[in-house]
């Protein structure tokens, strides 16, 4: 017997786990950014959500409970355009899920691998998720036999063949983009650095972490990796980061030290919003 699902119907007779391969997928995808759908919309259309951006598969036990954690400042056409697409490619796939949306606060430098800390240790005192997606907010996945779902051995890199990058891998340690951990990988490699801001780099220490801990990069087939990117000019505060070089210099010292173990934060909201979970946070500012 499986155990029972809390609100499952029944507590006597828990729900049979969904099918390995969901009925409901239907593979390559349309994806187009002529209108941005407003959040009314995207709600009309996903009336099985709930608040805090919630999902659970109705009449099977979902094979992975999977948090969707989005970096976000000043995108909210690119946040349009995602939840318009993620909502439904997750539910095809009978996941249970959980988007959460990670706004820095205020206007000093922007930093994404603090903001995916935030959003981890946040997202997990909600409940136990199987499996952490790290997802830029402007990358649409075109296939959805992409499994938002985690490998139970290695941290995935998912975003593999994105558009801009001509459709494949731009160099064999790109980790940039949508990544994929379970908790335990992800504090295996002591979460991400919180000490790279602005544009660049981070996600290369984060490919460095993984081999320092020990793992390898999974990925899936190419053909399913496929990503369609929001175009978009360069941000104001997310500028180049000069430091990049010299810190990624550095990682093999420095993993153990900056990460999930010395992330500090103050949160200054948590909504549960139609359509996703929000976190309003004050990371500090570039030292
Ligand atoms: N972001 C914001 N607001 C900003 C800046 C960034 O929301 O003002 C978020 C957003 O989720 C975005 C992500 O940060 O998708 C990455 O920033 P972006 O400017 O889109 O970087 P790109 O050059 O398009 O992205 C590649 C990788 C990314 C990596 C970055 C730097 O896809 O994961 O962080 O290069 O290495």
């Amino acid at each position: 017997l499986l155990p029972a699902r809390p609100g499952s119907p029944d507590p006597a007779r828990p729900l049979p786990f969904c099918p390995e391969r969901s009925p409901f997928l239907v593979g390559p995808l349309t994806v187009t950014f002529s209108r941005v759908p407003t959040l009314e919309q995207i709600r009309a259309k996903n009336p099985a959500v709930q608040e805090g951006g919630r999902y659970q598969p109705p009449g099977c036990e979902p094979r992975s409970r999977t948090a969707v954690i989005v970096p976000h400042r000043n995108r909210e056409s690119h946040l349009g355009h995602l939840l318009y697409y993620l909502h439904p490619f997750l539910q095809r796939q009978q996941l249970q899920y959980g988007i959460y949306v990670v706004h820095q606060a205020g206007n000093s430098t922007f930093n994404r691998a603090k903001l995916l800390n935030v959003g981890v240790k946040e997202a997990l005192k909600d409940e136990e998720w199987d499996c952490l997606f790290l997802h830029d907010v402007d990358l649409i996945p075109e296939n959805d036999h992409n499994l938002y779902v985690c490998d139970p051995w290695n941290p995935k890199h998912v975003s593999i063949a994105m558009n801009k990058f001509g459709y494949s891998l731009p160099y064999p340690q790109y980790f940039g983009g949508v990544s994929a951990l379970t908790p335990d990988q992800y504090m295996k490699i002591n979460g991400f650095p919180n000490e790279y801001w602005g544009w660049g780099g981070e996600d290369d220490d984060i490919a460095t972490r993984v081999r320092l801990a020990g793992m390898k990069i999974a990925r899936p087939p190419i053909s399913i990796g496929h990503y369609k990117m929001v175009k978009h000019k360069s941000d104001k505060g997310n500028e180049e980061n000069p430091h990049r070089f010299d810190l990624l210099i550095r990682t093999q010292r420095m993993w153990t030290q900056d990460g999930m173990n010395s992330l500090t934060y103050t949160l200054l909201a948590k909504q549960l919003r139609p359509l996703y979970t929000n976190l309003t946070v004050d990371i500090g500012t570039d030292p």
